[in-house]
């Protein structure tokens, strides 16, 4: 069928929580094509390399189609039945507390709902916790100490309104690409400055006018010592303060701290202090270096209390900012996906709120006290407390901290269900019972964003194999365990409606987030449902909060909160001289199980690293391209050493997404011990003390082959290309035969093979080949392989005979690795023009090579290229 014809639909992104519309033409035959929605407010038809690349990862190869039990497909009724009488049996035996689920920020608005809904009202337990508490917990906290609610005060358009910006611990322009390139758009527009405030110099430096890297985890000092200037300086607001309470307090616990341990000069925190105490119009954007602290809440409220010092909130332009991860982080805060948290920005532990929630939902129980937190959860797994968990569309396994210990806890606990999309997951794998669930565009719902705006993301494609939503899946499972008429949804729409019922009576409780303006939307209404930022509850407003100095405490004024610093629980100590800080790059995302499936996406970074200081890498005798063994007492893994001074000496940066399916020894969270702030449970993922020593390998290799390769090498990474799989191996004891290794790795017993062997200098070079078509080749060398890996991997399914030189045939080229993932364009490619003096721009990089003109995602990158090569020729002039 052509799909050409079909309509296109408007949905949202499946990605991060700038939450940007896209429009969706399905071609009729299971793939689409995806494109900025001009008329979405998060993005105006903008979109970043991973949106962009959202077409190439809805293939089926790797989904989940079938339930599974124990190992074998089994039926939806079947498996349903198991899960229900499981968890029912394991309730009536050992009570509510005995059970638990665990959820995920990525779930939809309905789905979430009916998650929490099942468990808190009706199982009986407030055992439910989502990967948010990795990820925003630090931020729920400190705002409801502040604020008395967890409310985001601003909007998008703050950014496009600020005169600077400054950003506390976010690779803004990684991580939130087209909410970065709304700021450089208004700092093109009106001369927006930007502060980055980063203990590495990330990407979102590129344009920044000062970047303060500071000493890992030293926030709360700096800010303390914002707030004493601004006291100073007398750029207190007295009618703003009648509003809170404490700044007597803050200001006292401020000056106590020592701005020094920052490790910032004087004039750069003056630098700092000066620019925000001058502009009015300053939004200050959060995310994890803040969040993911042992004293994240405390670094959240020294923020804020800077905001509240000088009334520069809810106000155009103004305010604080956390900017959430998943694309809907917000919407389980609204339903109530915490487990310290109700439905509708309600309180467990306030009685009235949780009487409302019970008539509401004519639920037979409540759980009276919060329920176990990520970390306590898998620890309470452990000991053996909690006998059935449910993990639905996360993976636990991998991202949380002291992953190893996670991985064991699972194993060892009875009863195991996973609901997810796809089939092999480090997580999936320790499942008794695998549910598969519709993924996004196959599946309806709505997702809440960082600045409140509720979106729907719609089905355009049917669900594969036997995928269910997973609303229907919690739901079947409730009415089998014996709560039929609380769970006898027949829609998204209906879902959402009575969600948006109970938001009106947590308004009548004196909450803010209200959408009861949306209760009686139709089934047509919800179908056609524009994005529509809350409240939404008839009276108009110009959707911020606070500006008019109502708070949600009980006397209604906003609190300061004292803080001072800490150092991170987990400081450096003998033996563990490097400070491991960890986070994302540009375009994958998280355990990559849908970006990863993306050729473009892996191109960019293709295999695990360890960002190292060069002084640091000298003294450990690292070259470039070493494999370096990373660890502590929690962990270790096996990652490539990227020298470089992005990183200060004595810290090391790693990125998250390496899982057990795609690396022998990278999943990074093994080496992060679960160490959490006291308020938020929020673990302290950025701050690991490790050692770091050069990996002695026998041989290094690199391997591409058509099919996935199956090795035992003691390092290993793979990665999707557009033909197949490239790898890179290496081993540190010899190996005999190579030609029998490979075919083994390769699972090509019979493939005719040439080769170019010098045994005496360790190289082996093998292509393996059918019916006179290259399907694998491996390079074995005893130092790093040096090749044109995209070349080589290009020439899968040729002819044998150019794979073994592993050198660029006459009139084509090797492009290096993909720095524009939208027009594939490599890092040689750009080079290349760029030394030859044929471009001096970014904007004539684009002109010549397209790199940079769709996405913009590279820009900060082609700019960095840009100026390094100009360094690089100013040093050889003054030489
Ligand atoms: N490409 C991509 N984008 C994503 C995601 C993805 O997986 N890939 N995931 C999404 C999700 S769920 C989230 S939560 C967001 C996260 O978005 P970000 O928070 O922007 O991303 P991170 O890379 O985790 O961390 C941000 C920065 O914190 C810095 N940092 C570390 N320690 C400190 C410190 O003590 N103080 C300060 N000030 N900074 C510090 C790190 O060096 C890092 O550059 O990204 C979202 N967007
Ligand atoms: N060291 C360190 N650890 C971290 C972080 C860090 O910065 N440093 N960041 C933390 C943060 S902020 C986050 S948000 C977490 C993220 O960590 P996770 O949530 O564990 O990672 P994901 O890879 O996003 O897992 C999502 C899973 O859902 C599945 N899935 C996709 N679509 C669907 C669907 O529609 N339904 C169902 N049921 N399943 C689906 C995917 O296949 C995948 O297995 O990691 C945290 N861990
Ligand atoms: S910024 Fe990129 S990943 Fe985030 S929602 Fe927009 S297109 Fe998706
Ligand atoms: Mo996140």
């Amino acid at each position: 069928m052509d799909g050409s014809n079909l309509p296109e639909v408007r949905s949202t992104c499946a990605y991060c929580g700038v939450g940007c519309g896209v429009l969706l033409r399905p071609d009729g035959a299971g793939g689409l094509t995806v494109r900025g929605d001009p008329d979405h407010p998060a993005n105006f038809g903008r979109l970043c390399s991973k949106g962009t690349a959202l077409g190439e990862t809805v293939g089926l190869e790797h989904r989940l189609l079938t339930p599974r039990a124990f190992g074998r497909d089994v039926g939806w009724d079947d498996a349903l039945q198991l899960v229900a009488d499981r968890f029912r049996e394991t309730v009536a035996t050992h009570g509510p507390d005995s059970v638990a689920f665990y959820v995920s920020g990525q779930l939809l608005t309905e789905d979430y709902y009916v998650a929490n809904k099942l468990m808190k009202g009706f199982i009986g337990s407030a055992n439910i916790d989502t990967n948010s508490r990795l990820c925003m917990a630090s931020t729920v906290a400190g705002h409801k100490r502040a604020f008395g609610t967890d409310t985001v005060p601003g909007t998008y358009e703050d950014l496009d309104q600020a005169d600077l910006v400054v950003l506390v611990g976010s690779n803004l322009a990684w991580c939130h690409p087209v909410l970065y390139q709304r700021v450089l758009a208004a700092r093109q527009a009106r001369g927006t400055r930007i502060v980055v405030i980063d203990p590495r110099r990330t990407a979102s430096c590129d344009q920044a006018d000062l970047h303060l890297a500071l000493n890992p985890g030293s926030d709360v000092a700096l800010f303390n010592r914002l707030l004493t200037r601004i006291h100073q300086d007398g750029h207190v607001q007295p009618d703003f303060l009648t509003r809170t309470e404490g700044f007597a307090d803050a200001l006292h616990a401020a000056r106590r701290d020592d701005p020094a341990t920052t490790g910032l000069t004087e004039a750069e925190i003056d630098a700092f202090c000066d620019l925000w105490i001058k502009t009015r119009r300053v939004v200050t954007v959060f995310s994890q270096g803040v969040n993911q602290s042992s004293c994240g809440t405390d670094k959240v409220n020294a923020i804020l209390n800077c905001h509240l010092a000088t009334g520069r909130i809810g106000h155009p332009g103004m305010g604080p900012f956390s900017v959430t991860g998943q694309p809907n982080a917000m919407g389980g805060r609204e339903v109530g996906g915490l487990a310290n948290t109700l439905a509708c920005h309600l309180d467990i532990e306030d009685p009235d709120h949780r009487t409302a929630v019970q008539q509401f939902w004519q639920a037979p129980k409540m759980p009276e006290r919060a329920g176990l937190k990520a970390v306590d959860m898998f620890r309470a797994v452990e000991a053996g407390r909690i006998k059935a968990l449910w993990i639905i569309h996360t993976n636990p396994a991998a991202t949380m901290p002291d992953a190893d210990r996670v991985r064991r806890a699972i194993t060892r606990c009875p009863f195991v269900v996973v609901s997810d999309i796809t089939r092999q997951t480090d997580t999936a794998r320790l499942a008794h019972v695998l549910l598969p669930a519709t993924g996004w565009a196959e599946k309806d719902g709505t997702v809440t964003n960082s600045d409140r705006t509720i979106s729907r993301q719609r089905a355009v494609l049917p669900p594969p194999g036997q995928a269910r939503p997973d609303w229907q899946i919690l739901s079947e499972v409730g009415r089998r365990m014996g709560f039929g008429p609380a769970f006898r949804y027949r829609s998204e729409a209906q879902i959402f409606r009575e969600h948006a019922r109970l938001s009106a009576l947590a308004a009548a409780l004196g909450k803010d987030f209200d959408i009861s303006g949306l209760a009686t939307l139709s089934d047509d209404e919800y179908a056609t449902l524009p994005p529509t930022r809350w409240p939404v509850n008839g009276s108009a407003s110009d959707g911020r909060f606070f500006g008019d100095g109502r708070f949600f405490h009980a006397d209604g004024k906003a609190r300061f909160v004292p803080v001072t610093h800490r150092r991170p629980a987990a400081s450096p100590t003998r033996g563990y001289p490097f400070v491991l800080n960890t986070g994302r790059i540009r375009d994958q995302w998280h355990t990559m199980t849908r970006s990863g499936l993306s050729p473009r996406l892996s191109g960019h970074l293709a295999e695990p690293f360890l960002e190292i200081h060069p002084t640091d890498a000298e003294r450990l005798g690292l070259r470039p391209a070493d494999l370096v063994k990373v660890s502590n007492p929690t962990g270790r893994a096996v990652l490539r050493a990227r020298i470089t001074d992005t990183v200060g000496s004595g810290q090391v940066f790693a990125p998250i997404h390496w899982a057990g399916e795609c690396a022998s020894a990278a999943r990074i969270d093994a080496l992060v011990p679960a160490i959490t702030d006291p308020i938020s449970g929020q673990p302290e993922s950025k701050a690991a003390k490790v050692d770091v020593q050069r990996l002695q390998a026998d041989w290094y290799g690199f391997a591409v082959s058509i099919d996935p390769i199956q090795c035992d090498a003691d390092y290993w990474a793979t990665s999707v290309t557009a033909k197949g799989f490239r790898t890179e191996l290496a081993g540190c004891a010899s190996v005999g035969d190579w030609e029998l290794t490979a075919r083994r790795w390769f699972n090509l017993p019979e493939a005719e093979m040439i080769s170019s062997v010098d045994a005496a200098r360790g190289t082996f070079r093998l292509a393996f080949s059918i019916s006179g078509q290259v399907k694998a080749a491996l390079f074995i060398a005893r130092t790093p392989v040096a090749l044109m890996r995209d070349h080589i991997a290009s020439l899968l399914d040729e002819e044998p005979g150019q794979v073994l030189s592993g050198l660029a045939t006459r009139g084509k080229r090797d492009a290096g690795p993909i720095i524009c993932a939208c027009f594939g364009v490599g890092m040689k490619t750009i080079l290349d023009a760029i030394q030859s003096g044929a471009v001096s721009s970014v904007e004539e990089i684009g002109a010549a090579l397209q790199a940079g003109t769709n996405c913009g995602s590279c820009r900060p990158e082609l700019a960095d290229m840009m100026k390094r090569s100009v360094r690089a020729t100013a040093e050889v002039v003054s030489d």
